[in-house]
């Protein structure tokens, strides 16, 4: 298992001097985050990151997110040019070195919060979902008042978006998606870069858009529709554990090798589609990290793994669920339960 951390790049407000200074770190997980969705990753930048990573003493271990354009989604007409720069994005990762990709197949948005500093009884807040909550929100105004994701949009360019999508059931984005893999799996196979996709983050439809990466048989689904080592899943313990349904434990013996990323965090379950997010440890979520982490353990897991979200603790601010303090809380916790199931 390889101990990482995300890290947001040069404008990230946490120097990768900190995060070298969490015992154990080794990989950092980036992106180059002001490419336009669509267009290839300059290879130079990519490698300019590297070396930044590199020097601090760590390695650049997975590449999350190169986000896929919605017109691969939508199977618009230029799609078939969009996964050419997607797959040359893959080959210049390849050609680095950098061994991993998180993407994810959400509609529209990326994971969502209705809630992004909920209180917790100790003082500390966190990140929350509340279906009701949700249906609230009004996006005639756009994007502006929701959590972040890689793409911004106004009302207008919004309504059309979520317009477009009215013609793409559940099914319709499986196909989507299968056409997408049949193309890039390939290519990153022959590049040595595993695709790891990541579940859908609440794992439920919301606004009306379909959400297929939800649980066991979707993601053995997706493994399944490109036989490839290099097609597989990152395996997110907060997304899927927000539906009490997903047994994870077992979804990690069932995916074994086709896990190539662990997102590793708890959430406390408080009602039908409704949760917060709370520290790591077991005692205080609906996850049993403990049972994951023997999964993975039992399965051989060598890839990198994350403490994904943290709460916010000890007066810090910044981006949400992305603090260091927490992370690293969750950093340590993780490695002392592996050591004590691997030693
Ligand atoms: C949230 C992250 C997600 C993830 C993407 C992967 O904090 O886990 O935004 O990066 O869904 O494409």
């Amino acid at each position: 298992m390889i101990p990482s951390f995300r890290w947001f790049g040069p404008t990230d407000p946490i120097p990768l001097a900190s995060v070298r200074q969490i015992p154990g770190i080794t990989g950092v997980v980036s992106a180059l985050y002001d490419v336009p969705v669509g267009e290839p990753w300059p290879r130079a930048r990519l490698a300019r990151l590297q070396e930044q990573i590199e020097s601090a003493g760590l390695q650049f271990a997975v590449v999350e997110s190169i986000p896929v354009h919605d017109d691969i989604k939508l199977r618009r007409r230029g799609r078939d040019r969009l996964i050419e720069n997607y797959s040359q994005s893959i080959c210049s990762m390849g050609e680095l070195g950098i061994p991993v990709l998180c993407y994810n197949f959400m509609p529209v948005f990326d994971w969502m919060r209705t809630d992004l500093a909920m209180r917790l009884p100790d003082g500390s807040t966190a990140l929350a979902y509340d279906d009701a909550a949700l249906a609230a929100i009004d996006l005639s105004r756009g994007t502006g008042d929701l959590p972040g994701w890689a793409t911004a949009y106004a009302g207008p360019a919004l309504a059309a978006l979520l317009a477009a999508y009215r013609d793409v059931d559940a099914e319709r984005l499986w196909d989507n998606l299968a056409y997408f893999l049949e193309r890039v799996a390939p290519v990153a196979e022959q590049a040595g870069v595993r695709l790891a996709i990541h579940p859908d983050d609440p794992p439920w439809p919301i606004f009306g858009l379909p959400r297929i990466i939800t649980d066991a048989a979707a993601l053995e689904r997706v493994v399944g529709l490109v036989d490839s080592p290099a097609n597989g899943v990152t395996f997110c313990t907060g997304s899927l554990g927000a539906n009490p349904e997903n047994d994870l434990p077992a979804m990690v013996r069932r995916l074994g090798a086709r896990i190539h990323f662990a997102h590793c965090r708890n959430v406390l379950v408080t009602g039908e589609r409704r949760f917060h997010e709370t520290a790591h440890p077991s005692a205080f979520g609906s996850v049993d990290l403990h049972a994951v982490l023997s999964a993975l353990r039992d399965i051989g897991f060598t890839g990198p793994m994350r403490p994904d979200h943290g709460r916010m603790i000890w007066g810090e601010t910044g981006r949400p669920g992305y603090g260091l303090y927490d992370r690293a809380l969750g950093a340590m916790y993780l490695q002392g339960l592996w050591e004590g199931l691997t030693r």
